[in-house]
């Protein structure tokens, strides 16, 4: 495509999820900028367009899986379950967008290829699979940061006869009732569709790699008199949720575990399970659960003695039993472990019988035995952060590829932009806060917003510096290299695809301390940013 055949706008964003939707609405309807949002999709709500999978829904309390400053839509809301589904949060993202006027500045099934930034023009070249093309001044990456799939080879899948999904590509149409059903995967997502399917499916197998410490969810529906105190108490709310740790709307705990007897510590535990909430367990319980070993073990052994009630077949119980630190995103189900009670349910341990391979009936495990599937679902998450960056062609000042940038670690500057990217801002780009995330990307999109304001209004281009970028990176990992939770695999580490850095991929040092440090950068005239003009 010739240079003239691009569309000149002043800003695109990628990306139409809950991130992107409201980045456009700042540019949009606040900066009163051209931007247009490009969408994978064939309709907007990102995360909750795609992972339709049964058993789908946020498990942050729903008064706080918003957004904080639309104080219209938070009155008009119709609050009434303690959590989300997914069919929710997608017609809240919905109705924003609808109420906004941004869905005709949506591209639907625009799939990003190639972003490149021109040094002579100090303009970015966006273009699609399907040749759409446009410059812009800025670039706003609101990919997601669980939004590349991750699919395990297995040898010989391509003779398997029966369908396949990921879970965050669910078809719109299914039916599974009476069938055969492997899932791989026990992470939040697997935790979630294993729990919906199991009393909908024939047969339902399960292949475990890890076992996982999960608690109740705890879901219920809201009384009118709690959704009128909460409609009434918003600012209250949210200035709690903004100076919080994890933002999850409950009061966390600063009270070492091990400042209390062990009757008291079982107590807080067993009302805390009787409450449900996965991050309430971990952080409104005690607050070293996350830092101390002694702390971690007895919330870890507490979890493992449900697990022991819970599951009536001692092997299978075994099997569900995780003997390593309680130091994952926690998690919290509808009757996980029970599940495996059921004469329909087979749990097969991969790492003691891995798969080997496919077969045309289902799939092999080391034993020699073929685990006879009709259907597969790949509950194996996401190349997490930078994995839906590394799938596009990003190339920064000099022709610089993003990729090579962040080989050896992902680097971003307060999570929000990166060295040598000049007006190229992310939404949970790597060393975003490890948060509650409507609040973390709110943060995030006013302070991106800010930013082209204060560039537009210099004619200045906003590039973090080298310096600023490593300061940012070392101090995430320091502060991640305090906590428990790099001594266990997972995809906040990278440690689940292989070949990847197994760095942090987040400030963990709490919400409220990320916010005041951005704002800070920004009341200090962006100090971490190069001063060049555009
Ligand atoms: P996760 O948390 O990364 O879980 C993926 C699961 O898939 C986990 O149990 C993995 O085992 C398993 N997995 C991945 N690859 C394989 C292979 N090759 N063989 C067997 N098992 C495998 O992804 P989720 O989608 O559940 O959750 C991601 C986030 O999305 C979640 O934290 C929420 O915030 C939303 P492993 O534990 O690596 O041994």
């Amino acid at each position: 495509m010739s240079e003239n055949e691009k569309k000149p706008v002043d800003a695109v964003v990628i990306g139409a999820g809950f991130s992107g939707l409201l980045s456009l609405h700042k540019l949009r309807n606040e900066l009163g900028l051209d931007a247009v949002a490009l969408e994978k999709g064939d309709g907007i709500g990102g995360t909750w367009f795609w992972n339709r999978y049964p058993g789908a829904l946020s498990d942050s309390e729903s008064f706080v899986y918003c957004y904080s400053f639309d104080d219209e839509l938070l009155q008009d809301w119709d609050l009434s379950t303690r959590y989300l589904a997914q069919p929710e949060v997608l017609a809240y993202l919905r109705s924003f967008a609808e109420r906004k006027g941004l869905v005709e500045h949506v591209e639907l099934n625009a799939t990003v290829v190639r972003v490149h930034f021109d040094d002579a023009t100090a303009l970015w070249s966006v273009e699609t699979e399907d040749g759409r093309s446009y410059t812009a001044r800025y670039v706003v990456g609101a990919l997601g940061p669980l939004s590349a799939a991750n699919i395990p080879t297995i040898p010989g899948i391509e003779k398997f006869r029966g369908e396949v999904y990921h879970t965050s590509n669910w078809p719109a149409e299914y039916d599974l009732r009476g069938k055969r059903v492997g899932v791989i995967g026990t992470g939040s997502t697997g935790v979630q569709v294993i729990t919906a399917l199991a009393g909908e499916v024939g047969e339902l197998t399960v292949f475990q790699r890890t076992p996982q410490y999960s608690v109740p969810l705890g879901n219920r529906e809201l009384s009118d008199e709690y959704v009128r105190e909460v409609k009434a108490n918003y600012g209250k709310i949210w200035e709690d949720v903004y100076s919080s740790s994890v933002g999850m709307g409950f009061d966390e705990s600063t009270v070492p575990a091990m400042s209390v007897s062990a009757e008291e510590r079982r107590e807080v535990f067993e009302k805390a399970w009787q409450h449900g909430g996965g991050f309430y367990f971990m952080f409104g319980t005690f607050g070293d659960i996350g830092v101390d070993p002694e702390a971690n073990e007895a919330a870890a052994s507490f979890i493992r003695g449900k697990i022991a009630e819970i599951v009536e077949d001692p092997e299978t119980a075994r099997k569900l039993t995780p003997t390593d630190l309680y130091a994952r995103r926690p998690l919290c189900d509808s009757g996980y472990y029970a599940t495996f009670n059921r004469p329909n349910v087979h749990l097969v341990d991969v790492r003691d019988t891995p798969i080997v391979d496919a077969a045309a009936r289902g799939l092999r495990t080391s034993d020699g035995a073929l685990h006879e599937l009709d259907v597969l679902i790949y509950a194996t998450g996401f190349d997490a952060v930078e994995g839906s960056y590394n799938r596009i062609d990003v190339r920064g000042r000099g022709g610089h590829a993003l990729v090579d940038h962040w080989r050896d670690m992902p680097r971003g500057y307060l999570g929000v932009a990166v060295a040598g990217f000049p007006n190229l801002f992310t939404v949970f780009g790597p060393n975003s806060s490890f948060s509650n995330n409507p609040p973390v990307l709110s943060i995030q999109a006013e302070w991106i917003a800010e930013a082209i304001r204060h560039a537009a209004k210099e004619e200045a281009v906003l590039e973090p510096t080298v310096e600023a970028e490593e300061s940012w990176t070392t101090l995430c990992n320091e502060i991640s290299d305090g906590t428990l939770f790099p001594e266990v695999e997972s995809w906040i580490f990278g440690n689940n695809i292989e070949g990847k850095s197994t760095r942090s991929r987040f400030y963990l040092g709490g919400l409220g301390a990320y916010r005041d440090i951005l704002a800070n950068e920004a009341a200090q005239g962006y100090q971490g940013f190069v001063a060049g003009r555009s």
